[in-house]
């Protein structure tokens, strides 16, 4: 049932700091461009804010103050898929592949395995409670 689905995606909602860049915009491969974005996983849809240090309150201000009012990408799971990264996408350590149903494309990453390990999981689910109809 749809209340079922949606307790269920509730309790993967999380957030936190990821290292991210778009890599392909609808089929169109663009130029990488890592930044640090506040990221938050809510029912099914994953929000880069924008990185605090181009916010006029600036990196030291906590996350809700300084960068949650401004989205950067807005990512909608239903039809995505995700897995980690090949070794020739990027030379950083535990990088995911993000693909979205529209053809775009996003890296995330962390130096903390266990961090992306719990990302990975918790959008990896999100997509499967989505579904793909
Ligand atoms: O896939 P690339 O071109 O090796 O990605 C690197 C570039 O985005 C680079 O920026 P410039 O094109 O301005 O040099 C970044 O600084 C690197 O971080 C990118 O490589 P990694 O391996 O970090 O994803």
């Amino acid at each position: 049932s749809p209340g079922l689905r949606e307790e269920k995606l509730k309790n993967l909602d999380k957030a936190g700091v990821l290292n991210r860049t778009k890599t392909m915009d609808r089929g169109k491969r663009i130029r990488k461009n890592w930044s640090s974005s506040w990221t938050v996983l809510e029912g099914g849809i994953l929000t880069f804010f924008k990185d605090s240090k181009h916010s006029s309150a600036g990196a030291l201000r906590h996350p809700t103050t300084s960068t949650i009012s401004t989205p950067e990408h807005t990512v909608e799971l239903r039809g995505a898929a995700i897995g980690w990264a090949s070794k020739e996408r990027s030379s950083k350590k535990h990088v995911l592949e993000l693909r979205t149903r529209d053809g775009s494309e996003f890296l995330i990453q962390h130096d903390s395995e266990q961090i992306v390990a719990t990302w990975h999981r918790a959008i990896n689910d999100s997509i499967v409670l989505m579904g793909s109809d």
